[in-house]
């Protein structure tokens, strides 16, 4: 086989390679949105992320250029007590699904700016993974009563 050949076929092989992502894992995130209370106050980021790829996920965090910085948290009640959990990694097994939502996890925007302080449009989230993917999406920002 000439050598250029070879190459070709190479490249095919390596297009063709389930699970070699770089940059864009198999992760799908809907229903984002950043509840705002106060502006003085840490925002919650809610969504839902699946796992399309055949492949296991592993969240490792999060950023979003109104939050200087936006942490995974998991609520958590122990004993009658109400507290918040930093969550370093979160596993998304194949075909998976997990929701930040309400009581368990969720995303914590410390020190909120931007749209985030005017309440308008949507924020861009970037979810960040083991091996270096990342997916963003919009989340739409909400006050306080909605
Ligand atoms: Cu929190």
């Amino acid at each position: 086989m000439p050598g250029w050949l070879a190459c070709a076929a190479l490249l095919l092989a390596l297009a063709a390679a389930p699970a070699a992502w770089a940059g864009s894992p198999d992760a799908v995130v809907t229903q984002g949105r950043m509840q705002v209370l106060l502006p003085s106050r840490p925002a919650a980021g809610y969504f839902t992320l699946e796992n399309r790829g055949d492949a296991p996920l592993t969240l490792v965090g999060a950023s979003a250029p109104d939050c200087k910085s936006l942490m995974l948290h998991q609520s958590k009640n122990e004993g009658g007590i109400d507290r918040m959990v930093m969550v370093s990694s979160l596993p998304v097994s194949p075909h998976g699904t997990v929701r930040f939502a309400p009581g368990g996890y969720h995303l914590m925007c410390m020190q909120p700016s931007g749209a985030l302080l005017t309440r308008t449009g949507t924020e861009t989230v970037t979810l960040h993974f083991a091996g270096g993917g990342s997916v963003s999406a919009p989340f739409a920002i909400r006050g306080p009563r909605s």
